[in-house]
């Protein structure tokens, strides 16, 4: 685990502090979207020991924030909502969770939480008592719980509902004068592409409250959106899909004479997720190739500093070995992981995607007298990934478990493998 100045987040001592009474320095935590119970999807790892270690990446990844929290002696932590993936399937997800948070019941470390959209009140119904040092914030209205000693006060406001659409930013209460003031708010600010829409407000409706620091949740993807006030995504702290690329963690916080002095990341990710595009183009021999996909595994195996990888290999560009490629996918598949191996032990493949072209192809190829590129172009794209989705949510029913997805934008890399079939079986007589 690193813990590290974000750039550009050092605030500078400034000219003019403002000191606050006996204003103290002191460090807080801010984190969010565990996620707890959460499977890493889209893995297709046939080896079960390397399959358990991905799944159990979420929980090792809280308990080192947890570790890290208290050898960093801060003085609270913010989880910003999210903290279950949904309602639990069995008691241990929550019994690990209180288990955690009393480790920093025993140092005398308070912890403030929101529920989140995944964890909203109707939504997980169990629940286990949590220890004296946690306060969770209602669901009616924004509320202000002051730690009085530091002079922090802290306003939030958890989900009832998972649907909440309303902006909740102006409803919050005033900043108490004289105190640090932190929002805890999980919301769609901004208006975040691939995040659900919920509470949404914007940055300015958040500086417009005069608090100091804004605790916001929901978007899985570090980001400071704004200095003094700050306004912070932490990010999630184990990314859990190809989705979720790159270090994953939360926030320390320095405030010093009432100013947020620096922020600094912690990475607490066990499974690192990444993609990997490698050029085939140059490359005349499939030896080669592999050569080629063994070095561009290396910075990735490199920036993992020895945690878990799944990445995803996607092979681009013109090249003659397209049609071998497509024919032999999980043949190559086998190959490239060996190749990506030579770096680091712990990295695996978690889908090959063959987006290459064939440097042959020169268009409307016959096939037993129709041309093909024709026939594949009056192809509705949308009805055949419905039609392929509904089978696979077929086959996923009768195989408990198994992880399956049709992503409308792998489509055409379908087709272009489709057509480099129909032509390498053609080459070898089997077309009918
Ligand atoms: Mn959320």
């Amino acid at each position: 685990m690193t813990i590290a100045p974000c750039a550009g987040a050092r605030s500078g001592r400034s000219s003019r502090l403002v000191h606050l009474g006996e204003a103290m320095d002191f460090t807080f935590l801010h984190c969010a979207d565990l996620h707890l119970g959460s499977p890493l999807l889209g893995l297709s790892l046939k080896d079960e020991a390397i399959a358990r270690r991905f799944a159990q990446a979420g929980r090792a990844a809280f308990s080192d924030l947890i570790t890290a929290a208290i050898a960093q002696r801060v003085a609270f932590v913010l989880i910003a909502g999210d903290v279950y993936d949904g309602e639990w399937k069995d008691t241990a997800i929550g019994l690990f969770f209180a288990r955690e948070l009393s480790r920093l019941h025993r140092e005398a470390i308070p912890v403030f939480i929101i529920h989140g959209n995944h964890d909203a009140k109707n939504v997980v119904t169990s629940a286990i008592p949590l220890p004296d040092n946690v306060t969770t914030f209602p669901v009616k209205r924004a509320r202000t719980h002051k730690i009085e000693p530091l002079r922090v006060a802290i306003h939030g406001r958890s989900f009832l509902e998972r649907e909440e659409t309303e902006n909740w930013a102006p409803t919050y209460p005033a900043p108490v004068a004289g105190f640090f003031n932190i929002g805890m708010l999980h919301t769609s600010c901004d208006g975040k592409p691939g995040h659900a829409s919920y509470a949404p407000c914007s940055s300015q409706d958040l500086v417009a409250r005069g608090y100091d620091y804004w605790a916001l949740g929901h978007v899985h993807q570090f980001e400071v959106l704004n200095e003094h006030p700050h306004i912070v995504y932490p990010g999630n702290l184990q990314g859990r899909s190809i989705r979720e690329c790159g270090p994953k963690g939360a926030v320390f916080v320095d405030v010093q004479d009432g100013r947020v002095r620096e922020l600094r990341r912690v990475i607490t990710d066990h499974a690192r997720w990444a993609e990997v595009v490698v050029d085939a183009s140059p490359h005349e021999t499939r030896e080669a190739l592999l050569r080629a996909v063994a070095r561009a595994f290396q910075p990735v195996a490199g920036e993992a500093e020895g945690r878990l990888v799944a990445a995803r290999l996607r092979l681009t560009g013109a090249t003659a070995l397209h049609r071998s490629l497509v024919a032999d996918h999980a043949g190559f598949a086998v190959d490239a992981l060996a190749a990506a191996q030579q770096n680091a032990e712990d990295v695996w493949i978690e889908k090959l995607r063959i987006d290459t072209r064939d440097l042959a192809q020169t268009g409307g190829e016959d096939l037993a007298g129709v041309d093909l590129d024709a026939l594949l172009a009056g192809v509705d794209l949308e009805a055949l990934t419905l039609r392929l989705g509904e089978d696979m949510e077929m086959l996923r029913s009768k195989s408990s478990g198994a992880s399956l997805a049709l992503e409308m934008d792998e489509a055409p890399a379908l087709m272009a493998q489709a057509r480099a079939l129909l032509l390498e079986r053609a080459a070898h007589g089997e077309a009918r």
